[in-house]
This record gives C-alpha cells, structure tokens and sequence, in this order.
C-alpha cells in the first residue's frame, strides 16, 4: 500500500496509525504547494487524486481511498487487534465516526498552518 502525503498535513495521520498497527507501508511524497501538483516520483498527483488533496492511499489492486477519516478506519481495521478502532456497528464505532467528523470538519477546516 502506498500512502501519498505532504509534510506538515493531515496526512500524518493515517502514517501514524499504520506504524500503531504496525502496518508497512511505502510513502510517496507530493508538492502540494505548487500546481500541478507533482510526487516526487515525478508523477501528476491528478491523476491520483482528482481533488489534489492529501492523503490518498493506493492499495495493492490499484483502488485508490480518499478522504482521511474513511483511511484511517481501513487501515486500523486491517489490524482489529490493535484496539485503535471499535468493530464496525458498534455504538462505539459511531462515536469514533462522529469524532473523525468534528475534526475533519469543525476543526481542521479553520486550521491550515
Ligand atoms: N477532505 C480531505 C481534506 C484533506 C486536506 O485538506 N488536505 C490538505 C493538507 S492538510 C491538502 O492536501 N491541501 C492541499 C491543497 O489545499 O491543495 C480529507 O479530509 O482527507
């Protein structure tokens, strides 16, 4: 699985829940400050992400995952062991799903550093 971030982002957090749950994973850095946004492997990160943000995560088959609150929860249920996330339909899953939303949303929205 390859993680495309940017340094200083919210991409980090996906990169760190897969060192929790001890899942490897290959990274790809992107320029995210300058259009069009290149990795730096010399890639059009457009064609990863349509949207241009970090992080995206490119699994094994090719299928690309947006959106960092749905990343973070496939990645901790790839490791359920780890107990960074509840089951899926759990009541306890949802409040972990709520909270993913306040921060995607209500905070990270007002914080660009
Ligand atoms: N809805 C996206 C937003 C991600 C996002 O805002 N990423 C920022 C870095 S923290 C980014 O890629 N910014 C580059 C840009 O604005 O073009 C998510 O939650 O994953």
């Amino acid at each position: 699985m390859k993680l495309y971030y940017a340094t200083g982002t919210c991409s980090l957090s996906p990169h760190i829940v897969a060192i929790e749950a001890g899942i490897a994973l290959e990274l790809e850095r992107v320029d995210i400050k300058n259009i069009p946004r290149i990795t730096e492997t010399g890639a059009d990160y457009a064609r990863v992400n349509p949207n241009l943000y970090v992080p995206a995560l490119e699994l094994g088959d090719g299928t690309v995952l947006l959106e960092g609150t749905a990343i973070l929860q496939y990645l901790a249920d790839l490791r359920p062991q780890s107990g960074l996330a509840p089951p899926a339909g759990s009541l306890a899953r949802v409040q972990l799903q709520s909270w993913l939303g306040f921060i995607a949303t209500e905070l990270h929205k007002v914080f660009s550093p």
